[in-house]
């Protein structure tokens, strides 16, 4: 693919809409109903989050940026200068900025679900940064997936802030990693945003900010079901409700429903009994050490691990 200076490629795996309703459904039809979170980032479930990242209570985001910020230069050395930079999630692409300040990578590969935002990010970015190539890649980073051409011999890093990790199950989360090792290849790294286990009034009130902004954020999800689904939910049925598991070591996030009701997607109906969830989200935490092993089962060796003074959040940088 030819590219101009200062735009970038764009690459679209569609990620199967198809799966979006299969997912819904079976996940409705569950004891414990639920629903993955992938599913939040619409175009307004990205702005949403985005808004989240700003917000006082949610202390993970400029933490991180702190972190990327600080140690930057040091980060730049692990990852190295002319190496294929690989983002799993981009979102809107900022916490890159702070790296390709650090560094001039041979390209930059987004790779997000969400087409349209994906597109305007990546715009942006090549505006912002002539000189580096820039192909996104429209795909879901939980399945399966190999990158563009011309990239299999350049040495790579792969890049995965913001502890996103967090939302996969640990044994998922291993394999995630296993597979990442695969498609990154030998002689590559990772650098890698993970939030740590910390006091729960912390964590909940990251979850449950005064602005209302990440209850919003979880019952679009619902919007989103209404509007693409042909669903019927009541928004004002259902109330946002997240609490930190210290047993299980994880934020989990759930719609509750606020009476018995019956709700409708796709033509299938299901029968809500009040006070019953609908869980949306887990958000797994971890110690240094439990990261590490974590990483190390996925055949990654712990390099480098920065963290901030609070110990609220940490960055690894993982090798292969
Ligand atoms: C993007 C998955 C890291 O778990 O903290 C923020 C998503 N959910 N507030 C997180 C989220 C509610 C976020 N991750």
């Amino acid at each position: 693919q030819k590219q101009k200076r200062g735009e970038p490629a764009f690459h679209d795996y569609r990620p199967a809409q198809a799966r979006f309703r299969e997912d819904v459904l079976s996940g409705l039809a569950q004891s414990q109903r639920r629903i993955p979170p992938k599913y939040f980032y619409d175009e307004k479930g990205s702005r949403l989050f985005d808004a989240i990242c700003r917000l006082p209570e949610y202390y993970p985001t400029r933490t991180e940026i702190r972190l990327l910020k600080h140690y930057g230069a040091e980060m730049a050395e692990y990852v190295g200068e002319g190496s294929v930079l690989v983002e799993f999630g981009s979102g809107s692409s900022l916490k890159i900025r702070v790296l390709l300040d650090a560094l001039e990578p041979a390209a930059y590969l987004p790779i997000d679900i969400s087409r349209e935002h994906l597109f305007q990010s990546a715009k942006q970015l090549a505006g912002d940064y002539p000189g580096v190539a820039i192909h996104a890649v429209c795909a879901d980073y939980s399945q399966p997936l190999g990158l563009p051409g011309g990239f299999a011999e350049k040495p790579k890093a792969g890049f995965f802030p913001g502890s996103s990790i967090g939302n996969f199950e640990p044994e998922e989360a291993r394999q995630f990693l296993t597979r990442i090792a695969a498609l990154l290849g030998p002689g590559s790294g990772l650098l890698i945003g993970v939030d740590l286990k910390k006091e729960a009034a912390l964590l909940n009130a990251a979850y449950n900010d005064n602005q209302g902004i990440t209850a919003a954020f979880n019952l679009n999800l619902l919007q989103r079901i209404n509007r693409e689904l042909e669903g019927n939910f009541d928004l004002a049925g259902f109330e946002h409700h997240a609490l930190y598991n210290s047993t299980k070591g994880r934020v989990e996030m759930h719609l509750v429903s606020l009476k018995d009701q019956a709700v409708t997607v796709s033509n299938q109906t299901f029968q809500f009994q009040a006070g019953e969830t609908l869980h949306t989200e887990n958000s797994y935490k971890y110690n240094i050490e439990e990261f590490q092993q974590l990483a190390s089962s996925a055949g990654f060796q712990s390099q480098r691990v920065w963290t901030d003074r609070e110990n609220l959040f940490s960055v690894h940088y993982l090798s292969l």
